[in-house]
């Protein structure tokens, strides 16, 4: 079941478990502000989750309740993680899934990134 975006925040969900070490993850970056790893099922070549290290459900609450600094920290970890895996030419896709109508399905913010093949379309 997609989750509710709008819920308070379950600390028992599987990003918050592999944010304190709990459960493992293939990382690939991690810094003050976010930590990104590859899918368990990844749907490209290159499939990262970048999330945040703060505690938000969905996109709408880290962008009401984010202090500036995680913001930006946040996004430029994502542009670090884009940078490290050489994706910036040819060039890569961010999803964001929000909620039940997004098929949110892990209710911490995680960002995809996707890359390693063309791209034609929307995923919808
Ligand atoms: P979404 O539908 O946007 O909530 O995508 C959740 C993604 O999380 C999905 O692509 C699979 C991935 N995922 C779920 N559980 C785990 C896990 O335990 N480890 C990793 N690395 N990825 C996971």
């Amino acid at each position: 079941m997609p989750v509710d975006a709008t819920a308070p925040y379950d600390d028992t969900n599987i990003f918050a478990q592999i944010l304190r070490g709990e459960l493992p993850c293939k990382k690939v970056y991690e810094d003050e502000f976010a930590l990104a790893f590859h899918d368990i099922a990844p749907q490209a070549p290159i499939h990262i989750l970048v999330i945040p290290k703060g505690r938000y459900v969905g996109w709408d609450d880290f962008a009401a309740k984010a202090g500036e600094a995680e913001i930006v920290g946040f996004v430029r970890a994502v542009g670090h993680v884009a940078r490290e895996q050489g994706l910036p030419t040819p060039g890569y896709r961010l999803l964001v899934n929000v909620g039940q109508h997004g098929h949110q399905m892990v209710p911490h913010l995680h960002v995809h990134l996707f890359g390693g093949q063309q791209f034609h379309h929307m995923l919808v």
